[in-house]
């Protein structure tokens, strides 16, 4: 019995009311739990991602001063860091971010904006989610070069932490990362083999995801890089991530599959890999490994997977 997956790009449509957790409700330790007007502005901007279909343009959010003023805090420390943490294709592409989509200090950028830059880099686009999606959803939709991307800020009483993802993580971490080709190849590869795939093979493809995607770290030119946009949007991990404090093994998607990690503190394991397309070479072998009965191509054309 292979489950359910989306065949083509408007099926993610379906995506847009599963969220697990924090769509709408907020948990009572959130930073945000007891401010009645954060919570009104996250469900106002929830709800627009509620009814987004595919096709349509990202819905413009007016930012408040309040919101801009988190953004600007963020932005100010991590862009700090970025020349000496950051792997070179989130360096080279950081500044055409700023004079192509309005990154900076004083403005938090429209997905839309972020998306049309994506999809002439690489052909990938964002859409918008009202919070977390099920691993399976959430990697199928890459398949398609499809981001999920929240677009509600964290709250301002705390600057340098967010229980979940909001669009200082998306837009510093993410997007970046997907104008590189490589990358962009790299997850569309998980994508691909998440479709269709079993609940405990989807487990070892998210767990690559975290330790690539959200933690990962690279060799470049001898030196140890960040390009996970867990560490891409977190000053206080970028930083510890490249001390000798934490142990650093080599990707390797039949260990890393398996790998336990923790989500709440810094990560004591990170894995290195090579390059992009080491990665994708490396996680396309072990996606044969998988038990699924068929392979799968997606037809850019068509914007819909061809099962082989
Ligand atoms: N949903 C959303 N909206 N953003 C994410 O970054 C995310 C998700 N990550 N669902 C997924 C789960 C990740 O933790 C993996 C694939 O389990
Ligand atoms: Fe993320």
């Amino acid at each position: 019995q292979v489950p359910w997956f989306p065949r083509k790009k408007s099926d993610l449509d379906s995506f847009a009311e599963k969220v697990l957790e924090m769509g709408e409700e907020l948990d009572s330790d959130h930073p945000g739990a007891k401010d009645p007007v954060y919570r009104a502005r996250r469900s106002e901007i929830t709800r627009l991602a509620k009814t987004y279909r595919h096709g349509q343009p990202i819905p413009e959010i007016k930012y408040a001063p309040e919101e801009i003023s988190t953004w600007g805090t963020v932005f100010r420390n991590l862009t700090k860091l970025f020349p000496t943490h950051a792997c070179r294709e989130h360096q080279y592409v950081f500044p055409l971010l700023v004079q192509n989509c309005g990154y900076g200090e004083d403005n938090i950028p429209q997905l839309e904006t972020v998306s049309k830059f994506l999809q002439e880099c690489t052909g990938f686009t964002l859409r918008p989610v009202m919070g977390l999606l099920s691993s399976r959803d959430f990697l199928n939709s890459l398949a398609f070069r499809v981001f999920h991307s929240t677009q509600y800020i964290r709250h301002h009483s705390k600057p340098f932490y967010t229980p979940e993802p909001d669009v200082c993580h998306e837009l510093l971490g993410h997007a970046p990362l997907f104008c590189d080709p490589d990358f962009a190849d790299f997850s569309q590869e998980i994508g691909l083999s998440s479709l269709g795939a079993s609940d405990s093979d989807i487990e070892k493809l998210s767990t690559i995801y975290w330790f690539t995607v959200e933690f990962g770290l690279c060799r470049q030119e001898n030196e140890i890089r960040a390009y996970g946009a867990g560490l891409l949007s977190s000053f206080g991990e970028l930083e510890y991530a490249l001390t000798d404090k934490p142990e650093k093994l080599s990707f390797d998607p039949s260990k890393t599959s398996v790998q336990k990690y923790i989500v709440t503190e810094y990560q004591p394991i990170y894995f290195v890999a090579e390059s992009f397309k080491d990665a994708q070479t490396k996680v396309r072998e072990f996606a044969k490994t998988l038990n699924r009965p068929f392979s799968v191509r997606y037809n850019p054309y068509t914007e819909s997977i061809e099962v082989l």
